[in-house]
């Protein structure tokens, strides 16, 4: 019986980008359901009670939640193309801590740089920036994260340059000039088509989004 994948998604989800280029990376076909995250369907409130957040994979009938451990999870199940962990179990821990580096700095820098103003602005900044500064010197000369290929750090971390439009509209800032590594990294990735389909016309989207929810919330 063949296999059936069901993700349920947010266009604009960094995390479910991270999902949507995992499965492309793999060749695996499923169906994409969007969620409207004002009013969350019932499949997703019953596949994922805990958190209730995209994205979620169902593999035949069964949830999983958590973009990077779903990305584990499709890397273990379709083991035979594009592993995205290394096989070192060092080497895995490695991406693990970079990956988990990514999550817990990155959308919350980048949502206060975007959604604040005055002081709290400025420091939401400085900690992007230092973020950036630190994953700058972690890919030093390598064209990937993990080495000459592209892998589990490069997927967790490229949805976020969607995002970084925004970012450095509202941030006042540029990545190309100030982190040269950063942006050639981003381009070789965008060269891969699991990559720029998996992201195509999205960035003006999330800059649209956040100038609506800087309206809602009084700061323009
Ligand atoms: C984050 C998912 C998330 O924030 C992961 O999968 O890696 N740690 C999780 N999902 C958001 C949409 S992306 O901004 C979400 O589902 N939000 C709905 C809500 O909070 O009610």
């Amino acid at each position: 019986m063949a296999d059936e994948v069901i993700l349920l998604d947010a266009l604009l989800s960094p995390f479910g980008m991270r999902i949507r280029i995992a499965l492309a990376e793999k060749g695996v076909k499923y169906e994409y359901k969007e969620e409207n995250l004002l009013e969350k369907s019932p499949l997703l409130l019953k596949m994922n009670p805990v958190h209730k957040k995209i994205p979620v994979l169902i593999h035949n009938g069964k949830p999983i939640c958590e973009s990077l451990v779903i990305v584990q999870y499709i890397d273990e199940v379709w083991k035979g193309t594009s592993p995205l962990l290394p096989p070192d179990p060092y080497l895995r821990a490695q991406a693990r801590f970079w990956a988990d580096f990514i999550d817990k700095k990155i959308y919350d820098c980048g949502r206060r740089t975007c959604m604040s103003k005055g002081e709290e602005k400025e420091v939401a900044k400085k900690e992007l920036i230092e973020t950036l500064k630190v994953l700058e010197g972690e890919l030093g000369e390598k064209p990937y994260f993990g080495g000459e290929k592209f892998g589990y750090v490069d997927l967790s971390l490229i949805p976020f340059h969607t995002w970084f439009y925004s970012y450095e509209t509202f941030g006042n800032f540029s990545t190309e000039a100030e982190w040269p590594k950063l942006s050639a990294w981003a381009k070789r990735c965008l060269q891969k088509e699991s990559v720029s389909n998996s992201l195509a016309d999205i960035q003006q989207k999330v800059y649209h989004y956040f100038v609506q929810k800087r309206k809602m919330s009084g700061i323009e």
